[in-house]
């Protein structure tokens, strides 16, 4: 029961498992697992498969041997145990280089740095059977705004993706953008902070069609908005390219907790969303185990991201089968076919009927939806009571 199998599509990155416990005032407290190690380990635990930054694999000053080497290793480590490569990004954030921005830096080096770097990445990425490219823009905001005008660092990114749609087409690459939102840290702001922000950024790119989302559980929570929210806008918009799935106390710094770990509710929601929706990508844990654990605490983490998954999926079959939550959704859910048939669509002749038309507003405002009923039916749901 709830043993995770390829066909979830579940999927680690390799800097996720491969986290070696630093935090801003701590050294690492767990050494570094080699890829092809952690592919191996993930691959035992039933994962479907890994994505990575090119520096996750591919050392920052390596040379071009040393690269051609350590990616064919991979992809021997890949095939010998059945993993894939569904997602790939770049490394934008750590280098010293990157510190005032990458694709909104001030400095127009920085910029053509951080494309042909980028350019590289996605090379990489396609050469591992990568299908969805991520940005995630970590230093791409500001502490101060004295110097940066954000106007500036918005067109900039524009410029930035603008050019690598097009470097995609021109290799005839079969890849897809995914922007992924973030609304501070490691910088104070981050332009395009949320899942809203980012869809009415990508109306204005040149190839909008190439670019969605992909939305991390944790960087909504950290605004204080809502996760369900922000992915069900992705879905309706048709952007939502990837998933990252995680956890997290609301205006906290970014803690990217084990999958389910702190707010069953919204991860439970989370779940039901993507499993009704035609969403059929993977289903990756953008996550790290506590800092506190060692190489076995890693493992537990990795298993437990994916087996809350699969067990808030039997919740959100035990949900959708109960009778009584049946009942309460449909006394919730009052339709009145006459009606909808004016309000639907419009036409003069429905406005003017549904102006004529006379409304018992006392009688809509005394009318109990039963949300209670129905909210607590849903906590017994999840405490496995029904
Ligand atoms: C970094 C960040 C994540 C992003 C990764 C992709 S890197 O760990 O915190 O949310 O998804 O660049
Ligand atoms: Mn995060
Ligand atoms: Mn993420």
């Amino acid at each position: 029961m709830y043993e995770p199998k390829a066909e979830h599509k579940f999927t680690f990155g390799l800097w996720t498992v491969g986290n070696p416990g630093r935090d801003p005032f701590g050294e690492p407290t767990r050494s570094k697992l080699a890829p092809a190690y952690i592919v191996k380990k993930l691959s035992e635990l039933g994962a479907w498969g890994v994505n990575l930054h090119d520096n996750d694999l591919v050392p920052i000053d390596a040379s071009a041997g040393e690269r051609d080497r350590i990616v064919s290793e991979f992809k021997e480590a890949l095939s010998d145990h059945g993993m894939v490569v569904p997602m790939a990004t770049t490394n934008l954030f750590s280098d010293p280089s990157f510190k005032d921005g990458a694709f909104t830096s001030a400095d127009a080096r920085v910029r053509a740095y951080a494309l042909q770097k980028t350019m590289n990445a996605i090379d990489l990425g396609v050469e591992l059977g990568a299908k969805t490219y991520v940005f995630w823009g970590g230093r791409e905001g500001s502490e101060v705004d004295a110097s940066n005008n954000p106007l500036e660092g918005i067109k900039w990114f524009r410029e930035c993706l603008n050019f690598l749609c097009e470097y995609v087409k021109d290799q005839g690459y079969d890849l897809k953008f995914a922007l992924e939102p973030k609304p501070n840290e490691p910088r104070a702001d981050i332009y395009l902070p949320t899942v809203g922000s980012a869809l009415g950024f990508i109306a204005t790119l040149d190839h909008s069609e190439m670019v969605g989302l992909n939305p991390e559980f944790a960087h909504e929570t950290m605004a204080g908005l809502s996760f369900v929210h922000g992915v069900a806008q992705a879905l309706d918009a048709g952007k939502l390219f990837h998933i990252d799935l995680n956890d997290q106390k609301m205006s906290r710094f970014d803690q990217d907790l084990r999958f389910g770990a702190e707010n069953q509710k919204a991860a439970f929601f989370v779940v039901k969303l993507l499993e009704e929706s035609a969403y059929g990508g993977p289903r990756h844990f953008d996550a790290h185990a506590l800092r506190t654990e060692d190489e076995a605490g890693v493992w537990e983490f990795a298993k437990g991201c994916m087996r809350t998954y699969l067990i808030l999926k039997e919740k959100v079959e035990v949900f959708n089968n109960d009778p009584e939550i049946k009942a309460a959704l449909e006394a919730y859910k009052l339709s009145d076919a006459e009606i909808e048939n004016l309000s639907k669509s419009y036409s003069s002749a429905s406005a003017q009927s549904l102006k004529n038309r006379s409304f018992d507003r006392e009688a809509l405002g005394r009318r109990g939806p039963g949300l209670e009923r129905l909210d607590q039916l849903t906590v017994e749901v999840l405490l496995g009571v029904r």
